[in-house]
């Protein structure tokens, strides 16, 4: 044990069910509600470091459900963590890599509250841990996903008239596809060029579907189609990307670094969507993004509608990409009806301006979260343990 060793005392995690303003309507799964899963580290120092690992529509979007980021939490990296040293995050989770398979949700959670910990005893924001800020804000899309073509055109308009997003992604995916093509196109011309439009297909489409839909995106003017076909379908992908009607994100096909490479190697994506939950946390998805920038493939902040504290963590180690040109989704917190933050995250001129404070910048309001905590609702209280 070395001279400045700090036990990791307790970890404790935390379901939060918080409503979204209006339905959300993917291909894969239409959200009323997301769940927050809160992790919070307690380190022997008396610093608490916290994190978030949060997914979609239960299991309809990736192998974990917030059930299962709990559970495995609990079960297993819990009593593994307890009593290794808190300033050594990259070592408790290299053991913890070592040692448990899969589970990335569940690993960037506990990552995120270590990095969290850490930098507030450096007393730095959490960005000085990933080489430092390129930038103080990130560019945040919208996304339409009302399911209704009339309505998404007043969300876009209210948007524009707020100065809060200037990029649309439109969830498709779910209709017939000339229905999807042609919701799409409406939209977009009644935006003009008034903003950017962009489609997340979420997989549905089929190469040909993708094929005869990216003529007339492109022709409307529309900027980028994502993870239009399965995520295991590289060398569809690949021919996608080659044909250079509209430009390709990879989304769902990116599970951290060697899928980054893969994908990379086979040039089968313009553009990487990077996600801290997905690269099974920051430091997997730094190098997804430094695998990106070695292969000359343009960097998205993606989100998986993760609430403050997902959010704000993606956001410090976006801060520090030297190249974002196709800026951020960083909206969670603005799809919840519930503010779980003291003060929430600043949303101003189309961008989330980051926090200045040490770790993540931002403190829990531990009295709402209370009244919205899954295993609370029913009037008992559960300390930490
Ligand atoms: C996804 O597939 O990108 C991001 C924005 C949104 O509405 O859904 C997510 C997931
Ligand atoms: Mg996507």
């Amino acid at each position: 044990m070395h001279a400045s060793h700090v036990s990791i005392e307790a970890i404790e995690t935390i379901l939060v069910d918080v409503p979204t303003i209006r339905p959300h309507r993917l291909s894969v799964a239409t959200m009323n509600c997301q769940t927050l899963v809160l992790v919070r580290v307690r380190c022997a120092d008396g610093i608490v470091g916290v994190g978030e690992g949060t997914t979609i529509g239960g299991l309809a979007y990736g192998e974990e459900s917030p059930e299962s980021i709990k559970v495995n939490i609990d079960t297993y990296f819990a009593p593994l963590l307890k009593g290794m040293d808190a300033t050594r995050p990259g070592a408790a989770m290299s053991k913890l890599r070592e040692l448990f398979q899969g589970n990335r949700f569940a690993k960037c959670a506990v990552e995120t509250a270590l990095f969290d910990a850490q930098a507030q005893r450096m007393n730095v924001p959490l960005s000085e841990l990933f080489g430092g800020r390129v930038r103080d804000s990130v560019d945040v899309a919208w996304t339409l996903a009302s399911g209704d073509t009339k309505r998404d055109i007043e969300e876009a308009e209210e948007m524009l008239e707020k100065k809060r997003h200037r990029v649309f992604k439109l969830k498709i995916g779910s209709r017939a596809l000339a229905a999807d093509v042609a919701h799409v196109i409406a939209i977009k011309h009644a935006l003009g060029d008034r903003c950017e439009v962009r489609v997340d297909v979420n997989q549905a489409w089929s190469e040909c579907d993708t094929v005869w839909a990216a003529k007339r995106l492109a022709d409307a003017g529309v900027g980028l189609i994502e993870q239009p076909i399965d995520a295991t379908n590289y060398a569809g992908l690949k021919r996608l990307t080659e044909l250079a009607l509209v430009p390709i994100m990879a989304d769902e096909a990116l599970h951290g670094p060697a899928d980054a490479f893969a994908l990379a190697s086979a040039r089968a994506a313009n553009v990487f969507a990077v996600k801290i939950a997905q690269s099974g946390g920051l430091t997997g998805a730094a190098s997804v993004a430094a695998i990106a920038r070695a292969a000359n493939i343009d960097l998205y902040g993606g989100t998986m509608l993760e609430g403050a504290i997902g959010t704000v963590a993606s956001a410090q180690l976006f801060s520090t990409f030297d190249e974002l040109k196709w800026g951020t989704e960083l909206f969670g917190p603005l799809l919840l009806t519930d503010e779980i933050l003291t003060e929430p995250l600043r949303y101003e001129d189309f961008a989330l301006h980051l926090p200045q404070g040490p770790g993540l910048g931002v403190t829990l309001d531990w009295e709402r979260i209370g009244r919205l905590r899954r295993d609370t609702k029913r009037g008992a209280t559960v300390a930490m343990n």
